[in-house]
């Protein structure tokens, strides 16, 4: 008897002590994670990396980035690189050490040469995005590029020298090409040559003319001293075609009949040479890039992943097209 009294004492003191002692402290919460902050356009800086002003098209395109960034409130570092890679490849240093500039947006002058500092915009955890031309390798190293297919560019301006040259006895035809290592130059040579040799053209003749018109000029009459046995002449982009239609008239030459001309770009400047009957065809290229641009620029920095490539629309012009002068007056660029 004594023995379970003393027991059932044991285990009521026990039970009391229990629910009186203190509460084991709680296990110290996890530590979350603070929040990600949630960036917005306010207070978002883009550090873009331009080629420099070499005509029509970039000057669009430069005015695209500045007009978007005041729309959208974002702050724009806009460095001129002059046609210049190793000014452009110091510009991309300094935005990797800017501590305001949360993105790097580039428009590659060159395929190549970008590997170091990629890996030091990636190490310094700042997304790098590439706009208008794209780089050769290191996909793991940018999030994404935006812009147009050169190689489809290069083939539509191919597709429509044959329509212009079938039945032409000879197909012999002159290339202005743009800087050398640029993709535009790279890539619009090659999709021209997969459709236009198909139709039995000869590229005869193919320079670079550095997207400029004097240049375009200068190596057009060059060869025109030499022959002019030409039946086409393909300018990588505008510029260098109106170089080419300055030359042939010096030359005696009526630009677009005696010999056709097709162009890429599609800026106003083209548009008034259709107008004028001195350019057959120019195949677009927009330069209007800047809003998908900072729009995948604000998803990176939010974690978002993007596609690789995110390609931009264009279409092909005539100078025949019935409805050319409505269709100038409503371009942008
Ligand atoms: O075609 C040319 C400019 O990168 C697509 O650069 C751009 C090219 C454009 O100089 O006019």
């Amino acid at each position: 008897m004594f023995r379970a009294k003393l027991i059932a004492v044991i285990l009521l003191a026990t039970m009391v002590l229990v629910a009186c002692a203190p509460a084991a402290p709680a296990a110290p919460a996890a530590t979350e994670a603070p929040a990600a902050k949630v960036y917005t356009y306010a207070d978002m800086t883009v550090g873009f990396l331009q080629t420099g002003s070499e005509g029509g098209w970039r000057a669009a395109n430069s005015q695209s980035f500045k007009e978007t960034a005041t729309q959208l409130g974002l702050n724009l570092k806009f460095y001129d690189s002059q046609n210049d890679l190793a000014r452009q490849v110091a510009g991309f240093q300094q935005f990797i050490q800017d501590p305001e500039v949360d993105v790097i947006v580039m428009s590659p002058l060159e395929v190549t040469g970008w590997e170091q500092v990629l890996k030091d915009a990636q190490a310094a955890g700042k997304p790098v995005i590439l706009s208008d031309r794209r780089i050769d390798g290191f996909e793991d190293l940018y999030v994404t590029f935006i812009g147009a297919d050169f190689v489809e560019e290069g083939r539509k301006a191919g597709t429509e020298m044959c329509k212009m040259l079938e039945g032409s006895a000879s197909k012999n035809v002159w290339e202005l090409v743009g800087n050398v290592g640029a993709a535009p130059a790279i890539d619009r040579g090659t999709g021209f040559r997969e459709t236009a040799e198909a139709c039995g053209i000869k590229v005869v003749k193919s320079q670079t003319a550095n997207w400029s018109v004097k240049e375009g000029k200068e190596v057009t009459e060059a060869w025109l001293k030499e022959t002019k046995d030409v039946q086409g002449i393909f300018g990588q982009n505008d510029e260098m075609a109106f170089g080419a239609i300055e030359a042939l008239k010096e030359a005696g030459l009526v630009p677009a009949v005696d010999v056709k001309l097709i162009s890429v770009d599609a800026t106003s400047g083209a548009f008034q040479a259709m107008l004028d009957g001195t350019l057959n065809v120019t195949v677009e290229c927009n330069p209007l890039l800047a809003p998908q641009v900072y729009e995948a620029a604000l998803a990176a920095l939010n974690g978002e992943s993007l596609p690789k490539w995110i390609p931009s629309q264009e279409s092909v012009f005539f100078m025949d097209d019935p409805n050319l002068k409505d269709v100038a007056a409503g371009r942008k660029y």
